[in-house]
């Protein structure tokens, strides 16, 4: 007699980047083992009884427990970041190890080790953060952290702590290039924002509204050609992360109408967020919704749809970044309204992605599921060296999937399980939410989140699938 299988899901509308289908889902020892009609019982049962079923989420852009300057301090370590993941359905997340500048690479990957160390409730792989490109950075330690499996970084062209400078950045794409990895670019113009910022300051325009108009569309455009233009002469595929709107958008077209290979990142605040965001008036309450690139206005949001639907955009991810409004440690540091120029950038995102999108993209009929399951699981777990181990439903892969419910309700921060004290999402009706999570077979969320720290594992990325692999250069 054939053992029974661990777990086998049932009579599921399965749902992959490529095609829905009807099946039963067994699982054992955390992998999917047989995908078929009609499947015997396991020794648990979940009925799916023709609720959706898609694979759990990569998040590939979320940033947590990154090291800051006190007293700022990001509100979601590993363990409340992983928790509201797989609370959201995302069961695969991807931060950055962040170099500070005169900081060994390799000792800012030991350090982020250490951070997530028994605390992860999801499976983890790491971005670099590449600030401080040194000669033993560029000639030994990037390399060979790319072949040990950080097979992505993210180069800045903005933030004093962060940026690189145009021969920095051909540096270390010359070494993505060399090295088979996957290059993330941030493409805002640091010097315009940092002019327009003055200007805006000796007007007395210090409130968090002027940060959109600090970083207009312009700046990002010509960044992002800019980015594209360094990488066509290093003669290396990028990927764009967080873009915004139009302009941005329109560059990444014609660079592929001219055989550039170009990869391109959204977010939801660029869908369900404006400028009017950030305040129509001179109240702090739009600090909330202070990210970079900034909220542009309803017909960015149109292009942002289009752009998801249409196959411009390869992943969707949330840019996660977590810091609360009250309290010493966040947008208001030392409890006080300080001028936008002080306000960290971010907003949390990383519980409420999948819904968002799932909501106004496929029960809005603007995208199809198989799109869906492409952007938030499948793309993401190519172009960073996961797949197909995450972001599929196949017979091999990780069991890490989500069972869908569709039901309306209006979203709360009090039923998030982040450690910010807000979402900038609040009161926005939602027609989907995550019914059940599983990661690795293991139920972590049913409506209860199941604890299971430190059983999400560090994984190791291959070099991207959605990049061409050439034979590794001779040092
Ligand atoms: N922008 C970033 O580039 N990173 C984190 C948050 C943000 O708004
Ligand atoms: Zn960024
Ligand atoms: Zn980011």
């Amino acid at each position: 007699m054939t053992e029974a299988f661990d777990l086998v899901v049932h009579n599921a509308r399965v749902a992959t980047a490529s095609d829905c289908f009807a099946a039963d889902i067994g699982i054992s020892r955390g992998r999917i083992v047989q995908i078929g009609a009609s499947l015997p019982k396991g020794v648990r049962d979940i009925d799916a009884a023709g609720r959706v079923v898609t694979p759990g989420g990569v998040d590939a852009h979320c940033h947590l427990d990154q090291p800051m300057t006190p007293p700022l301090r990001m509100a979601d370590d590993f363990d409340t970041g992983t928790r509201s993941a797989a609370c959201g359905g995302t069961t695969t997340v991807i931060p950055f190890a962040a170099q500070v500048k005169g900081q060994s690479l390799r000792a800012a990957v030991a350090d982020y080790h250490r951070r997530a160390a028994g605390k992860a409730h999801v499976d983890y792989a790491f971005h670099l953060i590449v600030s401080d490109p040194t000669p033993e950075v560029l000639q030994n330690e990037l390399p060979q952290l790319i072949a040990e499996g950080y097979t992505s970084f993210k180069v800045y062209m903005t933030y004093d702590d962060l940026k690189l400078n145009d021969g920095q950045i051909l540096d270390v794409l010359a070494v993505a290039r060399n090295s088979g990895a996957m290059a993330m670019i941030h493409a805002e113009n640091s010097d315009a924002i940092e002019w327009l910022t003055r200007k805006l300051e000796a007007a007395g325009r210090t409130a968090p509204r002027f940060h959109g108009l600090a970083r207009p569309m312009l700046i990002e455009r010509e960044a992002t050609h800019r980015a594209m233009a360094l990488a066509e002469l290093v003669d290396v595929p990028i990927l764009v992360v967080h873009v915004s709107g139009r302009e941005a958008v329109e560059q990444i077209r014609w660079a592929r109408a001219q055989g550039l290979k170009v990869f391109a990142e959204t977010c939801p605040q660029y869908l369900f967020l404006t400028a009017d965001d950030l305040g129509l008036d001179d109240s702090y309450q739009g600090a909330r919704c202070i990210c970079s690139p900034p909220p542009r206005d309803r017909a960015n949001q149109e292009v942002i749809w289009n752009g998801l639907a249409d196959g411009l955009f390869t992943v969707f991810s949330s840019d996660h970044a977590p810091f609360c409004m009250e309290g010493d440690e966040g947008k208001k540091p030392g409890g006080t309204e300080v001028p936008f120029r002080h306000i960290p950038n971010g907003i949390p995102g990383l519980e409420t992605r999948m819904a968002l999108l799932y909501s106004e993209g496929v029960l809005g009929g603007r995208i199809t599921l198989e799109k869906f399951v492409e952007l938030t699981a499948t793309n993401p777990a190519k172009a960073y060296g996961l797949h197909p181990r995450k972001g599929s439903i196949s017979v091999g892969a990780d069991a890490d999937l989500v069972v869908w419910d569709e039901r309306e309700f209006v979203l709360r921060n009090a039923d998030l399980h982040h450690a910010v004290d807000y979402t900038p999402y609040e009161g926005r009706t939602l027609r989907a939410w995550p019914g059940i999570t599983l990661v690795g077979g293991d139920v972590v969320w049913d409506g209860q989140f199941h604890p299971r720290a430190g059983q999400g594992r560090f994984l190791h990325c291959q070099p991207s699938s959605l990049l061409p692999q050439r034979p590794r250069a001779q040092s």
